[in-house]
């Protein structure tokens, strides 16, 4: 699933120094002429395309950058120093628009790629250049340009690094809440979540990455139960699967039972979906208090999946144990995007299995239509309802939605 990262940033680059009126002062030579140096040129602002960045979360930090001015003239023709260029790191797909215009001004394609966003101002001219034959001693000097000042928008379309997957009411929304800035709405029914929302995960200057919360799975749901399997077609993309499993449901069902449903639901919608690395979140651990009955039963729970992967336990609600998960999960893309940058057979072997799942989740996600139209024709033919398609899959009227964007403010 992607969605829109965006960020208002306003960017000042330097002004000019200033030129300035200065006469030669020697021994022996009384009257020297003019030698007052041009100002320095103030430093540009440029965006940088990184490859260790995915979101433009740092830029909810700081909104304005300046470059220094540059330096005056100084006297003996001596120019002033210019001053630094700013660089702003983006990552890679970051288009910059103008917000004035609503112009598009440029798109970060490359790694390394630089793109001037606000031009330092020209520095002012010396006393120097006004010699002439009328005038031997000028006082005249300019003062510096202005660098230019611009309101950018920053726009990113990303695409969710971890899926969160779960049976309604496990906590899925709770945990990303949690996480992030996201708020989607919690509460104590199954399908509270209809739509996917998504959060940018910011684990501190320039390391964050984006998780998905999508919908309660069923047991069925391969075949169309609940709100099917449509929506996992929003974390085929993801490095890695949030397996939350409620260890004491309300309902009294097995949190084994529970977990072998979300696992065999995914194994029938897409065997490579479901070879994605998962993480086991064994989550309301509030809910007991004692700890020896709480470890007996977390083990418990593991041993009989015969789970030998990644593990943790947490409450969603009271934030218990939830930041080894994030660091846990940095630690895991970051890795990932590093082999990714440092292996290129690795990154073709990766764009390769995402093409093979977002092949195969489209083809399933048809027959899961297919289906569900061909039972409704069937249970029409059976019964008086119309025959017309204003039945016909009414939970995927809104199917079309591969390209949902979510705009995300800040
Ligand atoms: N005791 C306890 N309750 C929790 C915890 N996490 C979530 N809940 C409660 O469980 C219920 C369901 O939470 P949600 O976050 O909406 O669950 P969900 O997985 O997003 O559910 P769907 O959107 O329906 O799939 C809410 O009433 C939450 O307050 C937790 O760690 N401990
Ligand atoms: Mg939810």
């Amino acid at each position: 699933m992607r969605f829109i990262d965006e960020a208002i940033v306003t960017v000042k680059a330097g002004d000019g120094g200033n030129g300035i009126a200065s006469f030669r002062r020697e021994k022996y030579v009384p009257r020297g002429g003019p030698d007052g140096g041009d100002g320095g040129t103030g430093g540009d602002i440029y965006v940088i395309a990184e490859d260790n960045t995915n979101t433009l979360v740092d830029y909810r930090y700081t909104r304005r950058y300046d470059a220094m001015r540059g330096e005056n003239g100084h006297s003996r023709n001596c120019s002033g120093k210019g001053s630094d260029d700013v660089f702003l790191p983006v990552p890679v797909g970051t288009t910059v628009i103008d917000t004035e215009t609503d112009e598009v001004l440029g798109d970060m394609t490359e790694i390394g790629q630089t793109f001037l966003i606000a031009k330092g101002g020209d520095g002012g001219l010396g006393n120097t250049h006004f010699k002439s034959s009328t005038n031997q001693a000028p006082r005249k000097a300019t003062s510096g340009f202005e660098g230019e000042l611009k309101v950018l928008k920053f726009e990113l379309k990303v695409v969710a690094d971890v899926g969160l997957i779960g049976l309604p009411n496990a906590g899925k929304s709770t945990f990303i809440r949690q996480v992030s800035a996201a708020t989607p709405k919690v509460a104590d029914y199954p399908f509270t979540t209809l739509v996917p929302n998504l959060g940018v995960v910011d684990i501190g200057r320039h390391r964050s990455f984006v998780m998905a919360d999508i919908p309660g799975l069923i047991e069925g749901a391969s075949e169309g139960a609940g709100l099917g399997i449509r929506f996992l077609k929003h974390v085929a993309r993801t490095r890695r699967l949030l397996h939350i499993v409620d260890i004491q449901p309300l309902d009294g069902s097995d949190p084994v039972e529970n977990a072998r449903i979300i696992f065999n639901e995914l194994e029938r919608f897409s065997p490579e979906l479901a070879n994605l690395p998962q993480i086991l979140i064994l989550n309301k651990i509030d809910q007991i208090v004692d700890a020896d009955e709480l470890n007996e039963l977390c083990e418990h729970i593991v041993a009989q999946l015969g789970w030998t992967g990644a593990v943790f336990r947490t409450s969603t609600l009271t934030g218990e144990g939830v930041d080894p998960v994030k660091y846990h999960l940095m630690n895991e893309i970051e890795l990932e995007r590093e082999r990714e940058l440092e292996f290129p057979e690795f990154a073709e072997a990766q764009r390769a299995r995402f093409e093979r799942l977002e092949i195969e989740v489209r083809r399933n996600t048809e027959a899961q239509r297919e289906a569900y139209r061909a039972a409704r024709k069937a249970q029409r033919e059976g019964t008086d309802l119309p025959d017309d398609d204003s039945f016909d899959g009414e939970a995927f009227d809104d199917d079309d939605d591969d390209g949902v964007e979510v705009v995300y403010a800040p």
